[in-house]
């Protein structure tokens, strides 16, 4: 229960609605308590002394009765419908918040199709059990318990056997739920699967074209839904056996009724009416023990959906933030002291011993082979990850003294996935600074040489881009981030292999109109090409996730082995310096 106290900050949300809503079904219950011993009236006074006025009186009352209980039904109906919904709606929204605060090795704690599916299915389990408490829950036990009691006034002696069967009864539900508890948690993680392989097909949809792997997919796909069927009918078949052994158990109870009764009716020691009430009592009794098994299902859903909602909402929250953040001042400079970082969960560090400073307004080029830790060593300035040793600087402060968001907005990221989002390109230009003037906006186009294809366009700047940029050409989307993140004016720019898609007569370009229009910007650029690092102020060799070199072009031509490694092979020479054929 400990992982389902995140429930209760929406208790007095919840209250709110649910105790009107109990206080219509209270009324009910007691419509439906009384309805059976009204009618044992009719047949015992009114039947056997044959007055009509009783009869037609009593059962205008039970009428009447019956019409107000069918009301306040409705209006807890209506209750619980709008109080369900709204409790689906806040979790969900507080999920996604919560999911927004998590730092990056949070989120990726359970993977995206599990964080999609608690987000989702999970809630809307939650949701359904909430519904089933306004609408059954209080009534179930009032309705058991009154009937027990109705059934003790007309006849302890029958009553007993009631009395026999419930506890039975009880110990079968308990039963099930110990073994519906880990199967629908199982049931869970399989929706995960599910909706995993049909993430992953969709993302991957044009290589899966591409290598005509569509009976693979369907086969990963097959299985894991035949999973999820297996489970789902499994964990069904084990709630299921309740109801039939329910009713065996009651409908055996009112064989016993009638037998003892009919007895008693013979002797003398009971009316016909209080029988007809007594069946009706039991059969009461049966429709709660029905709800209370309905509801031990859906609560049993509930309890792992919940749990697994509560985990989400257990994570740590991102970074540990400082409790007074320095305000940033300067220019953009930027600095590693020793630093040495690890992937969350690995041991083998994948950045070691780095040192070096950037100062404002310089342009650093990073070079290094594919998988030697550029993209990883950029990520600890917007402070993505935390370094596990020395440190990392920005404008000579720690950027664990400053508060998240300030840090972030000095630092405009080009990542090394163009990644865009649904919506027109001005809306995603506009990403970089949602006030920025239709004039600002054009000139970062211009420096990213985005204005050699956005008028081209069908709508221009208007022109929609579906979901991760799919009708747009991989070059296309690098130049809109490029745009992006220089309309941030920010005062760093970080460049993660942003050119790698666009040709090199372009990437020239842009880079001279970078240099010309943006030299008070500190620019941090990674390439795979030498042709894009050349020019800068300096260049920066990682090997293995260690800083193996640091010059100019020429210096590290001279001096840096790697380096010249990097370059005999772009260029088309071998060691010797010959060309190779
Ligand atoms: C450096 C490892 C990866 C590599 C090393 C993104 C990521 C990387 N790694 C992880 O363990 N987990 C991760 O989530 O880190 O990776 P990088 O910094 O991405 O390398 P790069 O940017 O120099 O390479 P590239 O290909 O972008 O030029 O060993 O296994
Ligand atoms: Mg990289």
């Amino acid at each position: 229960m400990k992982k389902l106290r995140w429930l209760h900050r929406y208790m007095p949300e919840y209250l709110k609605l649910a105790v009107p809503a109990w206080v219509a079904l209270l009324v009910e219950v007691l419509v439906d308590l009384s309805l059976p011993t009204l009618m044992a009236s009719i047949v015992n006074i009114g039947i056997r002394n044959s007055d009509t006025p009783y009869i037609l009186r009593t059962g205008g009352i039970m009428l009447g009765l019956a019409l107000f209980g069918s009301l306040m039904g409705l209006a807890r109906n209506w209750l619980s419908t709008k109080v369900s919904q709204d409790l689906g709606t806040l979790i969900r929204a507080d999920l996604f918040r919560k999911a927004q605060r998590l730092s990056m090795s949070a989120i990726l704690k359970f993977g995206p199709s599990s964080m999609i599916t608690r987000l989702t299915n999970d809630v809307m389990q939650v949701q359904n059990m909430s519904f089933m408490l306004t609408r059954i829950f209080i009534r179930a036990p009032l309705l058991l318990l009154g009937s027990v009691i109705m059934a003790f006034i007309l006849n302890p002696g029958l009553a007993m056997i009631l009395v026999g069967v419930i506890p039975v009864l009880g110990f079968l539900i308990w039963l099930r739920i110990q073994r519906g508890l880990p199967l629908f948690k199982k049931v869970q993680a399989a929706i995960d699967r599910v909706n995993g392989v049909m993430r992953e097909y969709l993302g991957g949809v044009r290589v899966v074209k591409v290598f005509n792997r569509h009976r693979y997919e369907q086969d990963k796909f097959d299985a894991a839904n035949q999973n999820l069927t297996g489970l789902g009918v499994k964990a069904a078949r084990s709630m299921a056996t309740i109801q039939p052994l329910m009713l065996v158990l009651m409908n055996g109870s009112i064989i016993l009724i009638i037998w003892f009764g009919g007895i008693r009716i013979s002797a003398g020691n009971m009316l016909v009416g209080d029988i007809i009430a007594f069946i009706n009592y039991s059969l009461q009794i049966l429709q709660s023990m029905m709800m209370v098994s309905w509801i031990f299902t859906a609560g049993v859903r509930a309890k792992t959906s919940g749990d697994r909602i509560g985990e989400v909402f257990g994570l740590e929250d991102g970074m540990p933030l400082p409790e007074e953040p320095v305000v940033p001042v300067g220019q953009g400079a930027l600095e590693m002291r020793n630093a040495a970082f690890c992937w969350p969960g690995q041991s083998i560090p994948v950045l070691k011993d780095i040192s070096f400073r950037v100062e404002p307004g310089q342009t650093v080029a990073l070079i290094g082979s594919t998988g030697s830790g550029k993209s990883s060593l950029v990520n600890l300035f917007s402070r993505f990850y935390d370094v596990s040793e020395g440190a990392v600087l920005v404008d000579g402060q720690d950027v664990r003294a400053y508060g998240l968001s300030e840090l972030r907005s000095r630092i405009a990221m080009v990542p090394q996935q163009a990644i865009l989002f649904t919506g027109t390109i001005r809306d995603n230009l506009r990403w970089g600074r949602p006030n920025a003037t239709e004039e600002e906006l054009e000139a970062a186009v211009r420096l990213a040489c985005a204005d050699e294809f956005i008028p081209k366009l069908p709508d221009g700047y208007d022109t929609w881009i579906g979901q991760g940029g799919v009708n747009l050409s991989g070059g296309q989307k690098q130049r809109l981030c490029i745009a992006r993140a220089l309309l941030c004016s920010a005062p760093v720019l970080v460049m993660d292999d942003s050119t790698s898609a666009i040709d090199m007569g372009t990437e020239s370009r842009i880079r001279s109109r970078l240099r010309q229009h943006a030299q008070n910007m500190t620019v941090l650029l990674i390439a795979q090409r030498i042709h894009s690092v050349m020019n800068a102020d300096r260049i920066l060799v990682l090997d293995e996730g260690k800083l193996v070199g640091s010059g100019s072009h020429a210096a590290l031509l001279e001096d840096c082995p790697i380096y010249r490694d990097i370059y005999r092979s772009q260029m088309g020479l071998d060691r010797s310096g010959k060309e190779v054929v």
